[in-house]
């Protein structure tokens, strides 16, 4: 009978606490924050579990409202398959239910009783199947995040992520009073490669580019691939003495790089680039603009060359 008169309250407690937890919506993108409202997630329904097992004495309820509270932390064991969570994160939530469970029982002396054994019996074997949701689930967001954000050919990111990258690294270098300089790559003639010697190698040249700009930048450097056979690079720090010195260094080891035809012949190998500094106050638009207009001098004034931006 106490049993049944706690449960009420304790109904309204749980969906306040779910409410609340609901109402917590600040922040979704912080993975902290998300493991902290996962957390509470099991561990509200792992409180009444334990509340409820107090109202009854010790006991599990056969019938009645108090039924549903002891059957949370199955239920949760099972809605834990549907987060795409690594076994670490998975393995911590599920210790949260598997020591309630377990506690529980060992407090009240159902432990070794054959109802106590065959809760945690199944508490495992939805863990189990918990586990493999979570991981097939981590996965396939992994691959689609992948391929959102990389370009496949060379690995590197795509013009969308660049742009993103591009526009917080300005606020913080305005926010910091730093340099910040892009440099925008356009492979010289690369259209003769494809007519010449077929698609396959001039995939093969963009590939060699994306390792060159890569090994070519310093440690803080980020680079993508703008589209086609252009490339952006974006340099935290760098003032334009030291983005035109990078720009450089890329244009020589691009020119002494070996990427051969089919026939077994070096391909001639040039790149254009434009380098400009950020200005105070300036925008993404308008830099990339300015970066584009000197690349475009470079093509103009012959080629294979570094031009700074007016
Ligand atoms: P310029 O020196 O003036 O830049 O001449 P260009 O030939 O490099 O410039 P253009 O813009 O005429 O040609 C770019 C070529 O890049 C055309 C396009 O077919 C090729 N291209 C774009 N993306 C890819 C790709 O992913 N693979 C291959 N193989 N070719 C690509
Ligand atoms: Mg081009
Ligand atoms: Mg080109």
């Amino acid at each position: 009978m106490t049993g049944e008169l706690s449960g009420s309250p304790m109904g309204i407690a749980i969906v306040t606490g779910f409410l609340l937890l609901g109402l917590w919506t600040q922040s979704r993108h912080n993975v902290r924050l998300m493991r902290l409202r996962l957390g509470a997630l099991v561990t509200i329904p792992a409180l009444f579990y334990v509340g409820s097992r107090v109202a009854l004495g010790g006991g599990l309820p056969e019938h009645g409202l108090m039924l549903g509270y002891t059957f949370l932390p199955f239920l949760f064991a099972a809605l834990l398959g549907i987060f795409p969570l690594t076994f670490k994160e998975g393995a911590a939530f599920a210790a949260i239910l598997l020591a309630t469970v377990v506690g529980s029982d060992a407090a009240f002396h159902t432990l070794f009783t054959v109802s106590g054994m065959r809760d945690i019996w199944l508490l495992l074997l939805l863990f189990v199947v918990a586990f493999w949701g979570q991981l097939s689930q981590l996965e396939m967001l992994l691959r689609l995040h992948r391929e959102a954000t990389r370009d496949a050919l060379t690995g590197l990111v795509n013009r969308r992520v660049l742009i993103r990258w591009l526009d917080r690294e300005i606020r913080s270098a305005h926010a910091a009073g730093e340099p910040l300089s892009v440099l925008l790559f356009d492979l010289d003639l690369f259209k003769r490669v494809n007519d010449n010697h077929g698609h396959l190698t001039g995939d093969r040249v963009l590939q060699a580019f994306a390792g060159v700009l890569k090994g070519g930048l310093p440690e803080q450097g980020l680079a993508g691939r703008y589209g086609g056979e252009e490339f952006i690079a974006i340099l935290p720090g760098a003032g334009e003495e030291a983005a035109q010195g990078v720009a450089e260094a890329v244009r020589r080891a691009w020119r002494e790089t070996t990427v051969s035809d089919p026939a077994g012949e070096p391909l001639p190998l040039s790149v254009s680039i434009g380098v400009a500094e950020l200005r105070p106050g300036e925008g993404s638009d308008t830099l990339v603009a300015r970066v584009d207009d000197s690349l475009y001098l470079a093509k103009e004034s012959g080629r294979d060359m570094v031009v700074k931006a007016a």
